[in-house]
Protein backbone atom coordinates (compact mmCIF):
# COMPACT_ATOMS: atom_id res chain seq x y z
CA UNK A 1 0.00 0.00 0.00
CA UNK A 2 2.70 2.47 1.29
CA UNK A 3 4.73 1.42 -1.85
CA UNK A 4 2.26 2.31 -4.27
CA UNK A 5 1.16 5.56 -2.11
CA UNK A 6 4.06 7.49 -2.37
CA UNK A 7 4.91 7.77 -6.21
CA UNK A 8 1.51 8.68 -6.37
CA UNK A 9 1.61 11.63 -3.79
CA UNK A 10 4.45 12.49 -5.35
CA UNK A 11 3.08 12.59 -8.57
CA UNK A 12 0.01 15.00 -7.52
CA UNK A 13 2.23 17.19 -5.54
CA UNK A 14 4.81 17.31 -8.53
CA UNK A 15 1.96 17.74 -10.77
CA UNK A 16 -0.04 20.49 -8.98
CA UNK A 17 3.54 22.66 -8.24
CA UNK A 18 5.40 21.93 -11.15
CA UNK A 19 2.70 22.87 -13.22
CA UNK A 20 3.03 26.51 -12.13
CA UNK A 21 6.56 27.05 -11.07
CA UNK A 22 7.61 25.36 -14.52
CA UNK A 23 4.98 26.52 -16.77
CA UNK A 24 3.14 23.63 -18.41
CA UNK A 25 4.76 21.96 -21.34
CA UNK A 26 7.74 20.66 -19.45
CA UNK A 27 5.41 18.53 -17.41
CA UNK A 28 2.65 18.35 -19.52
CA UNK A 29 2.97 14.94 -20.90
CA UNK A 30 4.24 12.93 -17.86
CA UNK A 31 1.74 13.80 -15.78
CA UNK A 32 -1.32 12.85 -17.98
CA UNK A 33 -2.78 9.96 -16.26
CA UNK A 34 -2.58 11.33 -12.56
CA UNK A 35 -3.14 15.27 -13.89
CA UNK A 36 -5.18 17.41 -11.06
CA UNK A 37 -4.07 20.69 -12.43
CA UNK A 38 -6.28 22.38 -15.05
CA UNK A 39 -4.50 21.92 -18.23
CA UNK A 40 -3.53 25.06 -20.22
CA UNK A 41 -5.41 24.20 -23.79
CA UNK A 42 -4.71 25.20 -26.95
CA UNK A 43 -6.42 28.77 -27.66
CA UNK A 44 -6.00 32.75 -26.25
CA UNK A 45 -8.63 32.08 -24.13
CA UNK A 46 -7.78 28.95 -22.57
CA UNK A 47 -4.70 30.00 -21.83
CA UNK A 48 -5.73 33.05 -20.41
CA UNK A 49 -8.01 31.03 -18.10
CA UNK A 50 -5.51 28.86 -16.96
CA UNK A 51 -2.79 31.90 -15.86
CA UNK A 52 -5.42 33.33 -14.09
CA UNK A 53 -5.85 30.31 -12.04
CA UNK A 54 -2.40 29.67 -11.65
CA UNK A 55 -2.19 33.43 -10.80
CA UNK A 56 -4.86 32.66 -7.96
CA UNK A 57 -3.76 30.20 -6.87
CA UNK A 58 -0.13 31.68 -6.00
CA UNK A 59 -2.24 34.40 -3.92
CA UNK A 60 -3.86 31.94 -2.27
CA UNK A 61 -0.27 29.64 -1.56
CA UNK A 62 0.67 33.10 -0.25
CA UNK A 63 -2.04 34.22 1.71
CA UNK A 64 -1.90 30.77 3.29
CA UNK A 65 2.14 31.14 4.13
CA UNK A 66 1.48 34.41 6.00
CA UNK A 67 -1.71 33.18 8.05
CA UNK A 68 -0.70 29.44 8.90
CA UNK A 69 3.10 31.11 9.22
CA UNK A 70 1.80 33.81 11.75
CA UNK A 71 -0.45 31.25 13.36
CA UNK A 72 2.58 28.72 13.80
CA UNK A 73 4.55 31.58 15.18
CA UNK A 74 2.64 32.57 18.10
CA UNK A 75 1.73 29.34 18.90
CA UNK A 76 5.53 28.91 19.47
CA UNK A 77 6.75 31.71 20.49
CA UNK A 78 3.65 32.82 23.02
CA UNK A 79 3.47 28.90 24.26
CA UNK A 80 1.92 28.94 28.03
CA UNK A 81 5.09 27.81 29.25
CA UNK A 82 6.53 31.28 28.77
CA UNK A 83 4.31 32.71 31.03
CA UNK A 84 3.07 35.43 28.22
CA UNK A 85 0.97 37.95 29.20
CA UNK A 86 -1.72 38.37 26.68
CA UNK A 87 -3.30 41.96 25.50
CA UNK A 88 -6.54 42.42 26.61
CA UNK A 89 -7.53 45.48 24.46
CA UNK A 90 -11.44 45.51 22.81
CA UNK A 91 -12.96 47.25 19.44
CA UNK A 92 -9.64 48.46 18.16
CA UNK A 93 -10.51 50.49 15.00
CA UNK A 94 -7.15 50.60 13.56
CA UNK A 95 -7.16 46.60 13.24
CA UNK A 96 -10.99 46.37 12.00
CA UNK A 97 -9.71 48.58 9.12
CA UNK A 98 -6.40 46.62 8.50
CA UNK A 99 -8.13 43.13 8.09
CA UNK A 100 -11.13 44.28 6.46
CA UNK A 101 -8.86 46.23 3.56
CA UNK A 102 -6.30 43.87 3.11
CA UNK A 103 -8.87 41.07 1.96
CA UNK A 104 -10.89 43.94 -0.28
CA UNK A 105 -7.43 44.58 -1.59
CA UNK A 106 -6.87 41.44 -2.71
CA UNK A 107 -10.68 40.85 -4.15
CA UNK A 108 -9.32 43.79 -6.11
CA UNK A 109 -6.87 42.45 -7.49
CA UNK A 110 -7.94 39.35 -8.37
CA UNK A 111 -10.81 41.03 -10.30
CA UNK A 112 -8.99 42.99 -12.60
CA UNK A 113 -7.53 40.12 -14.68
CA UNK A 114 -10.88 38.02 -14.22
CA UNK A 115 -12.72 40.42 -15.72
CA UNK A 116 -10.48 41.02 -18.95
CA UNK A 117 -10.71 37.18 -18.75
CA UNK A 118 -14.32 37.43 -18.95
CA UNK A 119 -14.66 39.94 -21.60
CA UNK A 120 -12.36 38.17 -23.76
CA UNK A 121 -13.43 35.31 -23.12
CA UNK A 122 -16.98 37.05 -24.27
CA UNK A 123 -16.25 38.65 -27.28
CA UNK A 124 -18.23 36.33 -29.83
CA UNK A 125 -19.07 39.82 -32.01
CA UNK A 126 -15.62 40.83 -33.88
CA UNK A 127 -13.88 39.12 -36.76
CA UNK A 128 -15.57 35.89 -36.61
CA UNK A 129 -14.59 33.40 -40.08
CA UNK A 130 -16.86 30.28 -39.07
CA UNK A 131 -20.14 29.66 -37.60
CA UNK A 132 -21.23 26.56 -36.03
CA UNK A 133 -24.91 25.78 -34.60
CA UNK A 134 -24.32 22.80 -32.02
CA UNK A 135 -27.47 21.34 -30.53
CA UNK A 136 -27.89 19.38 -28.09
CA UNK A 137 -30.00 15.95 -27.94
CA UNK A 138 -30.57 13.41 -26.11
CA UNK A 139 -28.15 12.16 -26.21
CA UNK A 140 -26.13 13.40 -29.10
CA UNK A 141 -24.95 16.36 -30.41
CA UNK A 142 -25.91 17.88 -34.09
CA UNK A 143 -23.12 20.41 -35.56
CA UNK A 144 -24.38 23.05 -38.81
CA UNK A 145 -21.63 24.97 -40.65
CA UNK A 146 -23.83 27.99 -41.00
CA UNK A 147 -23.92 28.92 -44.47
CA UNK A 148 -21.74 26.08 -46.14
CA UNK A 149 -24.89 23.26 -46.25
CA UNK A 150 -23.29 21.01 -43.93
CA UNK A 151 -25.06 19.43 -41.21
CA UNK A 152 -24.49 15.93 -39.11
CA UNK A 153 -25.19 14.62 -35.79
CA UNK A 154 -22.12 12.99 -33.82
CA UNK A 155 -22.47 9.80 -31.87
CA UNK A 156 -20.96 7.99 -29.11
CA UNK A 157 -18.70 5.58 -31.25
CA UNK A 158 -19.94 2.21 -31.84
CA UNK A 159 -17.17 0.23 -29.79
CA UNK A 160 -17.83 2.40 -26.84
CA UNK A 161 -21.96 1.92 -27.22
CA UNK A 162 -21.20 -1.89 -27.86
CA UNK A 163 -19.10 -1.85 -25.04
CA UNK A 164 -21.09 -0.21 -22.75
CA UNK A 165 -23.98 -2.22 -22.87
CA UNK A 166 -24.85 -4.95 -19.80
CA UNK A 167 -23.16 -7.90 -20.42
CA UNK A 168 -21.19 -7.19 -23.27
CA UNK A 169 -17.98 -9.09 -21.77
CA UNK A 170 -15.92 -6.18 -23.40
CA UNK A 171 -13.48 -4.97 -21.56
CA UNK A 172 -13.88 -1.33 -21.28
CA UNK A 173 -9.89 -0.97 -21.24
CA UNK A 174 -9.50 -2.32 -24.75
CA UNK A 175 -11.63 0.57 -26.38
CA UNK A 176 -9.42 3.69 -27.43
CA UNK A 177 -10.91 6.12 -25.74
CA UNK A 178 -13.57 4.89 -24.02
CA UNK A 179 -16.46 6.90 -23.99
CA UNK A 180 -14.42 9.24 -25.33
CA UNK A 181 -14.88 8.64 -28.83
CA UNK A 182 -17.73 9.72 -31.66
CA UNK A 183 -18.63 8.44 -35.07
CA UNK A 184 -18.43 11.72 -36.39
CA UNK A 185 -15.86 14.51 -35.18
CA UNK A 186 -16.43 18.39 -35.25
CA UNK A 187 -14.19 19.15 -38.19
CA UNK A 188 -12.85 22.98 -37.84
CA UNK A 189 -9.75 24.95 -39.15
CA UNK A 190 -6.91 26.32 -37.01
CA UNK A 191 -6.09 29.83 -36.49
CA UNK A 192 -9.80 31.33 -37.46
CA UNK A 193 -12.10 32.39 -35.22
CA UNK A 194 -15.09 29.82 -34.78
CA UNK A 195 -18.12 31.22 -33.26
CA UNK A 196 -20.49 28.13 -31.67
CA UNK A 197 -23.72 29.02 -31.51
CA UNK A 198 -25.35 26.26 -28.94
CA UNK A 199 -28.55 25.06 -28.18
CA UNK A 200 -30.67 22.30 -27.70
CA UNK A 201 -33.47 20.81 -29.02
CA UNK A 202 -34.90 18.51 -25.67
CA UNK A 203 -33.27 19.70 -22.45
CA UNK A 204 -30.14 21.39 -20.95
CA UNK A 205 -27.11 20.06 -21.98
CA UNK A 206 -23.83 21.70 -21.83
CA UNK A 207 -21.20 21.76 -24.26
CA UNK A 208 -17.67 21.30 -22.50
CA UNK A 209 -14.45 20.89 -24.59
CA UNK A 210 -11.42 21.57 -21.72
CA UNK A 211 -8.77 22.51 -24.11
CA UNK A 212 -11.21 25.19 -25.79
CA UNK A 213 -11.58 27.14 -22.45
CA UNK A 214 -15.70 26.34 -23.33
CA UNK A 215 -18.10 25.35 -21.02
CA UNK A 216 -21.71 26.53 -22.66
CA UNK A 217 -24.99 25.42 -21.15
CA UNK A 218 -27.30 24.28 -24.11
CA UNK A 219 -31.13 25.21 -23.64
CA UNK A 220 -33.56 24.68 -25.63
CA UNK A 221 -35.37 28.05 -27.29
CA UNK A 222 -32.10 30.37 -26.29
CA UNK A 223 -29.26 30.65 -28.29
CA UNK A 224 -25.56 31.13 -26.09
CA UNK A 225 -22.50 31.93 -28.20
CA UNK A 226 -18.57 31.31 -27.48
CA UNK A 227 -15.73 31.32 -29.37
CA UNK A 228 -12.15 29.80 -30.07
CA UNK A 229 -9.12 30.45 -32.06
CA UNK A 230 -7.34 27.17 -32.17
CA UNK A 231 -3.64 27.57 -32.54
CA UNK A 232 -2.55 24.01 -32.83
CA UNK A 233 -4.08 20.86 -35.06
CA UNK A 234 -4.89 18.28 -33.11
CA UNK A 235 -7.90 16.66 -31.62
CA UNK A 236 -9.44 17.73 -28.60
CA UNK A 237 -12.52 15.97 -26.38
CA UNK A 238 -15.03 16.75 -24.26
CA UNK A 239 -18.28 15.80 -23.04
CA UNK A 240 -21.51 17.55 -21.85
CA UNK A 241 -21.47 18.55 -18.98
CA UNK A 242 -25.25 18.47 -17.99
CA UNK A 243 -27.02 15.85 -16.36
CA UNK A 244 -29.46 15.47 -19.46
CA UNK A 245 -30.80 12.08 -18.59
CA UNK A 246 -30.10 8.88 -18.43
CA UNK A 247 -27.63 8.32 -21.19
CA UNK A 248 -25.84 11.84 -20.14
CA UNK A 249 -22.56 10.25 -20.04
CA UNK A 250 -22.49 9.11 -23.50
CA UNK A 251 -22.60 12.35 -25.86
CA UNK A 252 -18.77 13.14 -26.07
CA UNK A 253 -17.43 15.36 -27.38
CA UNK A 254 -14.60 14.97 -30.00
CA UNK A 255 -13.47 18.64 -32.21
CA UNK A 256 -10.48 17.84 -34.68
CA UNK A 257 -8.81 21.08 -35.48
CA UNK A 258 -7.05 20.62 -39.30
CA UNK A 259 -5.17 23.17 -41.36
CA UNK A 260 -7.43 25.94 -43.56
CA UNK A 261 -6.47 23.78 -46.46
CA UNK A 262 -7.09 20.36 -45.16
CA UNK A 263 -10.89 21.72 -43.88
CA UNK A 264 -11.47 23.27 -46.66
CA UNK A 265 -11.35 20.04 -48.62
CA UNK A 266 -13.22 18.22 -45.96
CA UNK A 267 -16.16 20.46 -46.08
CA UNK A 268 -16.11 20.05 -49.75
CA UNK A 269 -16.23 16.42 -49.79
CA UNK A 270 -19.67 16.87 -47.17
CA UNK A 271 -21.16 19.02 -49.40
CA UNK A 272 -20.37 16.23 -52.00
CA UNK A 273 -22.25 13.94 -49.92
CA UNK A 274 -24.72 15.60 -48.88
CA UNK A 275 -25.86 16.50 -52.84
CA UNK A 276 -25.23 13.16 -53.25
CA UNK A 277 -27.94 11.86 -50.93
CA UNK A 278 -30.52 14.66 -51.89
CA UNK A 279 -30.27 12.63 -55.43
CA UNK A 280 -30.17 9.24 -53.35
CA UNK A 281 -33.50 10.37 -51.95
CA UNK A 282 -34.84 9.89 -55.36
CA UNK A 283 -33.77 6.38 -56.19
CA UNK A 284 -35.41 3.31 -55.45
CA UNK A 285 -33.88 0.85 -53.13
CA UNK A 286 -34.13 -3.24 -52.81
CA UNK A 287 -35.65 -4.60 -49.24
CA UNK A 288 -32.61 -6.18 -48.76
CA UNK A 289 -30.43 -2.41 -49.17
CA UNK A 290 -33.63 -0.76 -46.85
CA UNK A 291 -32.62 -3.37 -44.59
CA UNK A 292 -29.41 -3.21 -44.04
CA UNK A 293 -29.08 0.25 -44.21
CA UNK A 294 -31.66 0.65 -41.81
CA UNK A 295 -30.17 -1.45 -38.85
CA UNK A 296 -26.89 1.20 -38.75
CA UNK A 297 -29.30 3.80 -38.92
CA UNK A 298 -31.79 1.79 -35.74
CA UNK A 299 -28.10 0.76 -33.67
CA UNK A 300 -27.52 4.64 -33.92
CA UNK A 301 -30.46 6.39 -33.28
CA UNK A 302 -32.85 4.04 -31.87
CA UNK A 303 -31.09 1.58 -29.67
CA UNK A 304 -30.30 3.87 -27.20
CA UNK A 305 -34.22 4.00 -25.60
CA UNK A 306 -36.00 1.09 -28.00
CA UNK A 307 -32.97 -1.54 -26.94
CA UNK A 308 -30.58 -3.69 -29.26
CA UNK A 309 -32.99 -6.14 -29.53
CA UNK A 310 -35.93 -3.85 -30.39
CA UNK A 311 -36.75 -4.42 -26.10
CA UNK A 312 -37.38 -1.06 -25.09
CA UNK A 313 -37.13 -0.53 -21.58
CA UNK A 314 -40.48 -1.00 -19.61
CA UNK A 315 -41.96 1.88 -18.41
CA UNK A 316 -40.15 4.03 -20.10
CA UNK A 317 -39.59 3.37 -23.80
CA UNK A 318 -41.98 1.29 -25.62
CA UNK A 319 -40.79 -2.01 -27.42
CA UNK A 320 -40.28 -2.22 -31.21
CA UNK A 321 -40.79 -5.96 -31.38
CA UNK A 322 -44.40 -6.59 -31.81
CA UNK A 323 -45.27 -2.88 -30.98
CA UNK A 324 -48.94 -2.50 -32.48
CA UNK A 325 -47.23 0.94 -34.43
CA UNK A 326 -44.37 -0.81 -36.37
CA UNK A 327 -46.66 -3.86 -36.92
CA UNK A 328 -50.09 -1.18 -38.28
CA UNK A 329 -50.56 1.01 -41.15
CA UNK A 330 -47.46 2.08 -42.58
CA UNK A 331 -48.11 5.63 -42.68
CA UNK A 332 -48.96 6.15 -38.79
CA UNK A 333 -45.70 3.93 -38.27
CA UNK A 334 -43.61 6.54 -40.35
CA UNK A 335 -45.62 9.95 -38.90
CA UNK A 336 -44.38 8.89 -35.80
CA UNK A 337 -40.71 8.68 -36.55
CA UNK A 338 -41.14 11.63 -39.00
CA UNK A 339 -42.93 13.93 -36.47
CA UNK A 340 -42.12 12.34 -32.76
CA UNK A 341 -44.90 11.89 -30.30
CA UNK A 342 -44.78 15.88 -28.85
CA UNK A 343 -44.11 15.71 -24.90
CA UNK A 344 -42.54 12.67 -25.20
CA UNK A 345 -38.81 11.70 -25.25
CA UNK A 346 -40.18 10.46 -29.22
CA UNK A 347 -38.03 12.63 -31.07
CA UNK A 348 -39.03 13.91 -34.80
CA UNK A 349 -36.21 12.25 -36.71
CA UNK A 350 -37.62 14.12 -40.06
CA UNK A 351 -35.02 16.72 -38.77
CA UNK A 352 -32.32 14.49 -38.15
CA UNK A 353 -32.43 11.80 -40.58
CA UNK A 354 -32.14 12.17 -44.21
CA UNK A 355 -35.42 10.78 -46.02
CA UNK A 356 -33.08 7.27 -47.20
CA UNK A 357 -31.97 6.74 -43.95
CA UNK A 358 -35.57 7.38 -42.22
CA UNK A 359 -37.07 4.72 -45.32
CA UNK A 360 -34.08 2.69 -44.20
CA UNK A 361 -35.14 2.13 -40.60
CA UNK A 362 -38.92 1.85 -40.66
CA UNK A 363 -38.51 -0.94 -43.31
CA UNK A 364 -35.70 -2.24 -40.68
CA UNK A 365 -38.43 -1.61 -37.85
CA UNK A 366 -40.80 -3.51 -39.65
CA UNK A 367 -38.87 -6.61 -40.28
CA UNK A 368 -36.74 -6.65 -37.40
CA UNK A 369 -37.14 -8.55 -34.14
CA UNK A 370 -40.08 -10.67 -35.25
CA UNK A 371 -42.07 -8.08 -36.91
CA UNK A 372 -42.73 -9.82 -40.18
CA UNK A 373 -44.74 -7.24 -42.22
CA UNK A 374 -42.82 -7.98 -45.49
CA UNK A 375 -43.59 -4.45 -46.43
CA UNK A 376 -41.54 -1.44 -47.08
CA UNK A 377 -40.77 2.18 -47.22
CA UNK A 378 -38.64 4.23 -50.27
CA UNK A 379 -37.40 7.89 -49.88
CA UNK A 380 -39.26 8.96 -51.93
CA UNK A 381 -42.41 8.00 -49.92
CA UNK A 382 -41.35 10.07 -47.06
CA UNK A 383 -40.53 12.70 -48.86
CA UNK A 384 -44.07 12.57 -50.08
CA UNK A 385 -45.40 12.04 -46.38
CA UNK A 386 -42.90 14.94 -45.28
CA UNK A 387 -44.47 17.42 -47.49
CA UNK A 388 -48.34 16.54 -47.17
C1 LIG B 1 -34.69 9.26 -26.54
C2 LIG B 1 -35.41 8.03 -26.61
C3 LIG B 1 -35.90 7.56 -27.97
C4 LIG B 1 -35.19 7.38 -29.13
C5 LIG B 1 -33.70 7.65 -29.34
C6 LIG B 1 -36.09 6.87 -30.10
N1 LIG B 1 -37.33 6.74 -29.56
FE1 LIG B 1 -38.97 6.00 -30.52
N2 LIG B 1 -40.07 6.27 -28.83
C7 LIG B 1 -39.60 6.81 -27.65
C8 LIG B 1 -40.73 6.92 -26.74
C9 LIG B 1 -40.67 7.48 -25.32
C10 LIG B 1 -41.86 6.44 -27.41
C11 LIG B 1 -43.28 6.37 -26.88
C12 LIG B 1 -44.01 7.64 -27.26
C13 LIG B 1 -45.44 7.60 -26.76
O1 LIG B 1 -45.63 7.80 -25.59
O2 LIG B 1 -46.31 7.29 -27.61
C14 LIG B 1 -41.39 6.01 -28.71
C15 LIG B 1 -42.22 5.42 -29.65
C16 LIG B 1 -41.78 4.98 -30.88
C17 LIG B 1 -42.60 4.22 -31.79
C18 LIG B 1 -44.00 3.77 -31.53
C19 LIG B 1 -43.90 2.49 -30.73
C20 LIG B 1 -45.21 2.08 -30.11
O3 LIG B 1 -45.50 0.88 -30.13
O4 LIG B 1 -45.89 2.96 -29.57
C21 LIG B 1 -41.84 3.98 -32.90
C22 LIG B 1 -42.26 3.21 -34.14
C23 LIG B 1 -40.55 4.59 -32.67
N3 LIG B 1 -40.55 5.18 -31.44
C24 LIG B 1 -39.55 4.58 -33.60
C25 LIG B 1 -38.28 5.11 -33.34
C26 LIG B 1 -37.23 5.16 -34.31
C27 LIG B 1 -37.31 4.67 -35.75
C28 LIG B 1 -36.16 5.72 -33.70
C29 LIG B 1 -34.77 5.99 -34.27
C30 LIG B 1 -34.71 6.66 -35.55
C31 LIG B 1 -36.55 6.02 -32.33
N4 LIG B 1 -37.85 5.66 -32.16
C32 LIG B 1 -35.72 6.58 -31.39
C33 LIG B 1 -38.31 7.17 -27.36
C34 LIG B 1 -37.26 7.14 -28.26
CU1 LIG C 1 -26.47 16.19 -22.41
Amino acid sequence: MLRRAKPLFHKLLGSAILMGMLGHQAVADEVERWQVNMTPGVTPVSQEIYGLHMLIFWICVAISVIVFGALAYTIYAHRRSKNREPSTFHEHLGLEIFWTAIPFLILVVMAIPATRSLIHMYDTDTEVDLDVVVTGYQWKWQYEYLGKEVSFFSNLHEDSNAARQLGSGVDVNTIPNYLLEVDRPLVVPVKQKIRFLVTANDVIHAWWVPALGIKRDAIPGFVRESWAYIEEPGIYRGVCAELCGRDHGFMPIVVQAVEQAEFNEWIAQEQAAAAELRELAAQTFTFEDLYERGEGVYNRSCAACHGAQGQGVPGAFPAIAGSAVATGPLEAHLDVVLNGVPGTAMQAFGAQLSPVDIAAVVTFQRNAFGNNMGDQVQPVDVVQQQNQ
